[in-house]
């Protein structure tokens, strides 16, 4: 970790690898975010973290060394419901970004409408504590049902802890849904363990879940090669290759211990995704039809 004279984190390294596996042409990097800049777009004074700034250049510069051809630009939490900031990086983007939100549960229609003019398909319900001080249900299903009409799916941030009580909740919501990181299982438990066996449980109750397949430097304690990450998710990519989605999670928000390699994330594909046809499912078909439907 790092941290300036203004007390703001950096969680990312600055010089990542570059990685051994080579993309496919078109491949889309489907979680990652972007901090500010702050000079332009400021934090939520309800932020849990004050990160340095990690805006559009950074990324695109990060996509370009990595072998990616475009980006999904998921709201962090520090801009609160003030999408100001990922709006921006998609503006920038030269269409080569989409964007999922984060909203206030009383946003108004016209104001969804201006979200998906600016590349949004999705919103952003995060239950993690550590990251939001509240997740009403009630209003989220509502915002649910609002954005159904403009063929924007749910993405869902919970931890495995929680999984069971989410289940209503997931199951009482209209459109698409996609787990962030798997619902952060325990990877060491392996393929059968409590954890993913409760994950794989969720992803057969319904044929419209999707999950990110990511953050392996989240999930593994060991660190890279991510063993136990792998051997763990490389069994679900397999039995639900069409419901997968990939990305770096740069600017890697919170992870200050270690600072992932993200050319190192990036070897991980090859060793989840073992096939040419899963890996193009994975970064391209899968992202593709959730992000641009209209250009399938
Ligand atoms: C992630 C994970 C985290 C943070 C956020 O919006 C956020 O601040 O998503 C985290 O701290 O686990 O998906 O990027």
């Amino acid at each position: 970790m790092s941290i300036d004279n203004e007390g703001r984190i950096r969680s990312w390294t600055l010089s990542p690898s570059r990685p051994r596996f080579v993309p496919p042409p078109g491949a889309v990097d489907a979680h990652c975010h972007v901090f500010g800049p702050q000079a332009d777009f400021s934090f939520s004074p309800k932020a849990k973290y004050l990160p340095q700034d990690a805006g559009p250049d950074a990324l695109f510069a990060l996509r370009d060394r990595l072998g990616f051809a475009r980006n999904v630009i998921v709201q962090a939490s520090c801009h609160g419901t003030d999408n100001r900031a990922t709006l921006n990086a998609i503006a920038v983007s030269d269409g080569r970004a989409r964007g999922v939100a984060v909203v206030d549960p009383a946003i108004g229609d016209a104001e969804l409408d201006a979200l998906h003019e600016g590349g949004i398909r999705g919103v952003r319900f995060n239950f993690l504590k550590r990251l939001v001080d509240d997740a009403p249900k009630d209003r989220f299903i509502d915002v649910a049902h609002r954005i159904q009409r403009l063929g924007w799916h749910v993405v869902v941030y919970f931890e495995a802890d929680i999984l069971d009580e989410m289940r209503p909740f997931l199951a009482a919501i209209p459109t698409p849904i996609v787990i962030d990181h798997m619902g952060r299982p325990d990877v060491r438990q392996g393929p059968d363990g409590a954890d993913m066996k409760a994950f794989r449980a969720l992803l057969d109750s319904r044929d419209d879940i999707w999950t990110k397949v990511t953050c392996p430097d989240r999930l593994d304690p060991a660190g890279p090669p991510y063993r136990d990450f792998v051997r763990s998710v490389r069994p679900l990519v397999e039995a639900y290759p069409d419901h997968v989605l990939w990305g770096t999670d740069w600017p890697h928000p919170n992870m200050e211990a270690v600072l992932p390699d993200d050319g190192l994330l990036v070897d991980v594909i090859p060793e989840i995704a073992v096939t040419e046809e899963l890996q193009r499912k994975l970064l391209i078909d899968n992202p593709i039809r959730l992000y641009w439907p209209d250009q399938e």
